[in-house]
């Protein structure tokens, strides 16, 4: 590693996980970046602790044992990585069964130049429907200067420091809507964001609702008031008058 390499931490937010959670802590490690590993567990009932603790990581637990809490850990995430005096922090799904290490290394050389760089990927036709359905529309009619992004929930999402500790104070959302939220709040601040490809996404979560997408019921809801809320923030929520109903 080069003297003035920045000093970068992984973050992976983990419930029940044991099947991808060493594959995934292994990967970012052998990243030339040489990361710090951090996972934010949300008292998971299955081995994914141990297992994150035999292999290098630090583990914390989330703040409480609400759900879904996705919000909740990547806020504890960058607050911890703030302890680390991380310069990029990385944040990447712990269920992906083919992350490589070239992801991290593509996604934080990304970042060298870059405030924001986010992971774009190939998705089975049935795979990320909040994404299809309801985030993607939904951006093109509220945020369509940003709507170019074609993966606006993804969970792989690096950036550098200041860019995480100024949304930080924005009061960032506990559920499922951070992520969305991390896009349009690091945008309407004037951050440079891209996306890059990175191949095909193969995670176990598609597994859980390939048959029901009904389990997906909460992750929809609030993603699709994050987007709402955020339009009112902004002054956007009179667009909807322009969608042909
Ligand atoms: N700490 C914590 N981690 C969570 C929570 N919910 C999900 N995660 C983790 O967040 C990551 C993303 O969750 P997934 O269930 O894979 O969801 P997703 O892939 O973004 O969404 P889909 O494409 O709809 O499956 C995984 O590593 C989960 O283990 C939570 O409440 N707390
Ligand atoms: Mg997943």
């Amino acid at each position: 590693m080069k003297q003035d390499s920045p000093k970068i931490v992984v973050i992976f937010p983990t419930k029940n996980e044991e099947d991808t959670i060493e594959h995934v802590i292994r990967a970012a490690r052998k990243s030339h970046y040489n990361p710090e590993v951090i996972v934010v567990d949300a008292y998971s009932s299955d081995r994914t602790v141990r297992i994150a603790n035999d292999n290098g990581a630090k583990v914390i637990e989330q703040d409480n044992r609400m759900f879904p809490a996705k919000g909740i850990a990547m806020k504890k995430g960058i607050n911890e990585a703030i302890r680390y005096n991380a310069s990029i922090v990385l944040f990447l799904d712990a269920d992906i069964k083919n992350l490589t290490t070239e992801w991290v290394d593509k996604l934080v050389d990304g970042c060298i130049n870059c405030d924001m760089v986010r992971g774009n990927y190939h998705r089975h036709g049935r795979d990320a429907p909040v994404t299809k359905l309801i985030a993607k529309p939904m951006m093109d009619v509220f945020f369509p200067e940003i709507s170019h992004f074609e993966q606006p929930l993804s969970g792989e999402v690096c950036a550098r420091m200041e860019v995480w500790k100024r949304l930080l104070t924005q009061n960032p959302p506990d559920g499922w809507g951070i992520d969305v939220w991390f896009l349009i709040e690091a945008a309407m601040a004037g951050y440079q964001i891209k996306e890059i490809y990175l191949g095909t996404k193969e995670h176990t979560s598609f597994e859980d609702y390939r048959e029901d997408v009904g389990k997906l019921a909460k992750m929809a809801e609030q993603v699709e008031f994050t987007i709402l809320k955020e339009a009112i923030k902004y002054g956007r929520i009179e667009r909807h008058e322009d969608v042909k109903t």
